[in-house]
């Protein structure tokens, strides 16, 4: 049964996916609702928002009950630029040394332990186009209690973990109870076995589905089912890896439920022993960043990777008829197309969409004149006709 779920509707639920915090989620599914047809076709629809919607209505009330608890600033730390790292280890292990080295914060480093104990520290890491948010949690302990839960708190809110340890001690040792402490607290530390993406377009007539590698649960037909049922029409899902139905229900909100992560392994100024352990063990699960205090790692690289493991891609915009594109990238998550970017710009660019010009060295020729279902990846120039 065709839901013909209108424009604006949809418009809303692509910001859905856009936004951070919960309050920002509950108010656009809340706009998304109000928008959308109701009867037998969205029925089911309907429920799944409503659960979603319960969900962070819990999420924003633990939020207040932790922070009337506590009496004090929240540990919440309000996302900035393209991705925020919360960096999470053992005391002493040099997370104030890591954001100082990457970041323009500058922390009380110090050999004595529970240094950053108070308000989180934070810096901004800068490189082309883009900022990366560094937050330094507080430390975390074998035996739990405050601190601890605080810490977890930051990581399990944050894009992605950057593990901090020691590695002129025992960094394998160390990494190894961090990902048995924050598995613990129901965060999932890695790579998804499978990815789905649900993206809406004008070019398709039907749900079409884009595999590129397996269903274990279920079969395409099954996917468009499911979907159908939800009154979704004209939209194409990319199915990447292992993947079950349930992960395409999740997909609808576009929910990630890997949190991504990568290492930070301190004091390679003194050894270098440990990160070559470090590497051995982990580096097939998430990367491993050396660190030492005067030699920074390469901001562009690291930031390239950390927007790689978040998903997320920078699109440097030129109005037409100007020389330079903008300095400032556009944020937008991978898979999205030139008609995203016309609508993160200006709804107006997107109605009117006529043609795109790209440039990037990864084209046959640059500019090439794309449409509107182009893919765009990190680093490409594009101007919008409209
Ligand atoms: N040589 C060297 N010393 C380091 C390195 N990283 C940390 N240290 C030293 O280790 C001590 C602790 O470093 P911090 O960065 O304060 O560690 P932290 O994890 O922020 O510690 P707390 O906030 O107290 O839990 C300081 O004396 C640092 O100078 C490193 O890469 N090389
Ligand atoms: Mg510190």
């Amino acid at each position: 049964m065709p839901t013909n779920i209108p424009p604006e509707a949809w418009a809303k639920f692509e910001e859905y996916r856009r936004v951070k915090t919960p309050e920002e989620k509950l108010r656009k599914l809340q706009e998304f609702m109000a928008l959308m047809p109701k009867h037998k076709g969205t029925e089911k629809m309907e429920k799944f928002l409503r659960r979603k919607m319960a969900e962070l209505r819990e999420e924003i009330e633990r939020k207040r009950a932790r922070k009337a608890r506590r009496g004090g600033p929240g540990i919440f730390v309000e996302k900035k630029g393209a991705a925020q790292v919360v960096l999470l280890g053992f005391t002493n292990s040099g997370r104030s040394t890591v954001l100082s080295v990457l970041t323009n914060a500058r922390p009380e480093v110090s050999p004595a332990p529970f240094t950053t104990v108070g308000r989180p520290e934070e810096g901004m890491m800068e490189f082309r186009g883009a900022q990366i948010h560094f937050v330094e949690a507080p430390p975390v302990l074998r035996e739990g209690g405050h601190l601890t839960r605080l810490a977890l708190g930051l990581a399990g809110n944050a894009d992605a973990i950057g593990f901090v340890v020691d590695g002129s001690r025992d960094p394998v040792g160390d990494l190894r109870d961090l990902l048995t402490i924050v598995e613990s607290a129901g965060i999932k530390v890695g790579r998804p076995e499978g990815k789905v993406r649900i993206v809406r377009s004008r070019g398709v007539d039907s749900i079409i589905v884009r595999r590129r590698g397996a269903i274990v649960d279920g079969t395409e037909a099954d996917v468009r089912r499911l979907l159908e049922s939800y009154g979704m029409d004209r939209v194409i899902v990319e199915i990447d890896g292992r993947v079950r139905l349930s992960d395409v229900e999740e997909a609808l909100l576009g929910e990630k439920r890997y949190k991504p992560a990568l290492v930070f392994v301190t004091r390679c100024d003194l050894t270098t022993e440990g990160l070559e352990r470090v590497r051995e063990e982990f580096g097939h699960l998430m990367p491993v960043v050396p660190i030492s205090p005067r030699e920074p790692p390469d901001r562009e690289e690291l930031g390239e990777l950390v927007l790689d493991l978040t998903g997320v891609i920078r699109i440097f915009t030129k109005p037409v008829g100007r020389k330079e594109p903008s300095e400032k990238a556009l944020i937008l998550e991978r898979g999205s197309t030139v008609a995203d970017a016309a609508r993160a710009i200006h709804e107006h660019l997107y109605r009117r969409f006529k043609y795109a010009k790209v440039w990037s060295s990864r084209l046959p020729y640059s500019p090439m004149r794309v449409g509107a279902d182009f893919e765009l990846e990190d680093g490409d120039v594009i101007e919008i006709h409209a």
